[in-house]
């Protein structure tokens, strides 16, 4: 009972978001590059505010992060300490291709990658890689309009060629696109869109989801052909919907909430778009020029296992259902007023975490793979370093827990549990370091001031027992 052997604890982090070195190794410029901290940020994110490049009076998280790429030895032997048997990590697309459209790789960025991946290896720890973790090449938005185009669809297939023939035999587990719903929501930062006035955002993004999913399916065939061993993974912003209340207009507009997530998960998963989306599209008059090859390729390459993300589950209202609003994870809703929220407004319901890994669970029937998890809370440094984060520590638990009784209770599959940001990185969302998820503490504040030392939190203790006693204690 409880967790199964060779359950893959660890932790999860993306490449712009703790790397830094933007500009070495013979790196190209991305759009997660070019996304400020401040008041701007979510204008960027969401394609609404046009900037492909740095500006003056602007700050870049991104540029330096937590500056990884040089410390990641230290790094992974902090993981290896606290005994993770996985870490997930994404690749910077413009290490290995800095435009996105060459013919040939870029060799420093591969051996970059392989040395990380080594030394993951020399520690016992297992890599999931996430093949995109939100970024797509400053190039290929410039020159093709980033995954609005169906050009993207090659590219995409070069670059994972590419790293299923470098990586074979070092890394199984891949990610094709992080969070693949969120091109509905941060499309930039999703898929490199940048709308012009007067364009059909909506048309576009379903057009770049299109054009996405045909690119999973098919780094899912060029994977399995290249090594038989290699699983690949779908990657959901995962939160089931409830509806704010029993009123059927309120159930129902939860059930159309939950269908727009779903949509991606079903084509990835079942292999075809599935008839409520298909009549959204006709009634919205979206084409996204389906072709006998896209559909063939979608239904003959379903993914291996399901990956999600958890951070809160959601509340939907009908427009005619008074209900205040609240924010969380860039899905804005109805507030649940059975919820306490974090710092940052995110609502915090372990009890929706069971949930949502059934729904999950009973819609597609394949292995799950939680590959983020954990609150984003502010750190008080004690005057003799330590820091006491009892807050991460009970959140964690309670979702522990939770997931536990999906397994053992519910009889759920499921292959492994990633937090997300096992080390302090800069939040996606506000580009602050000051949102922490880490059990290792960074010396860097918003402003990018700091020494950039790592210290290890209360938490980091706690999750070593969790992880050696396979999560039976969690005390
Ligand atoms: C997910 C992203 C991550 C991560 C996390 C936490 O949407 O996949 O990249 O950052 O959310 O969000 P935030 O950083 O905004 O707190």
């Amino acid at each position: 009972m409880g967790f199964p052997e060779g359950f893959l604890w660890g932790g999860a982090t993306a490449a712009n978001q703790c790397e830094g070195a933007y500009n070495e190794g013979g790196r190209g410029l991305a759009n997660v590059d070019v996304i400020p901290h401040g008041p701007e940020r979510y204008a960027v994110t969401a394609g609404l505010r046009r900037m492909l490049d740095f500006e003056d009076g602007y700050y870049y998280p991104a540029q330096t992060a937590i500056d990884m790429y040089h410390h990641y030895k230290e790094d992974i032997a902090l993981f290896a300490e606290m005994g993770f048997k996985t870490y997930r990590l994404s690749i910077g697309w413009t290490r290995i291709f800095p435009n996105g459209d060459e013919e040939e790789p870029n060799e420093e960025g591969l051996a970059f990658y392989e040395d990380l991946f080594r030394e993951c290896k020399k520690h016992g720890i297992e890599p999931l890689v996430t093949i995109t973790h939100f970024d797509c090449p400053i190039h290929l938005i410039k020159e093709y309009g980033g995954w609005r185009n169906r050009k993207l669809i090659e590219f995409y297939k070069r670059l994972v060629t590419v790293l299923f023939n470098r990586y074979k035999g070092l890394v199984k587990y891949w990610l094709t696109f992080n969070e693949i719903n969120m091109i509905l929501h941060l499309p930039f930062m999703g898929a490199g869109l940048v709308f012009d006035e007067g364009e059909d955002r909506e048309a576009i993004e379903y057009q770049a989801a299109h054009n996405e999913l045909v690119a999973s399916a098919w780094a899912t065939k060029i994977a399995h052909e290249i090594d038989p061993e290699m699983k690949i993974g779908c990657m959901l912003a995962a939160g089931t919907v409830y509806p704010y209340s029993c009123r059927p207009e309120d159930v129902r507009e939860a059930q159309v909430k939950n269908q727009e997530n779903y949509f991606f998960v079903d084509v990835q998963s079942r292999g075809s778009y599935p008839n409520y989306a298909k009549k959204f599209l006709e009634r919205h008059g979206i084409d996204v020029g389906m072709t006998e090859e896209d559909e063939r390729i979608l239904a003959e390459n379903t993914v291996d296992f399901i990956s999600f993300s958890y951070y809160n589950t959601r509340c939907a209202a009908a427009p005619t259902t008074e209900a205040e609003r609240t924010e969380g994870n860039a899905f804005s809703g109805a507030k649940n007023p059975y919820l306490k929220v974090s710092e940052w407004g995110w609502g915090i319901d372990p009890l929706g975490f069971r949930i949502t890994i059934n729904d999950l669970w009973d819609r597609y029937q394949k292995p799950l793979f939680v590959v983020e998890n954990g609150l984003g809370a502010k750190d008080e440094v004690n005057p003799d370093g330590s820091i006491d984060d009892d807050y991460r520590i009970d959140y964690l638990r309670q979702h522990i827990e939770a997931m536990k009784a999906a397994i053992e209770e519910d009889g759920v599959e499921m292959l492994g549990y990633t937090t997300w940001g096992p080390i302090d990185l800069v939040s996606a969302g506000t580009g602050e370091m000051s949102k922490r998820y880490g059990f290792i503490y960074v010396d860097r504040d918003d402003a990018g001031n700091g020494t950039l030392a790592r210290s290890k939190k209360k938490s980091f203790d706690w999750y070593k027992k969790v992880i050696a006693t396979n999560g039976e204690d969690l005390a």
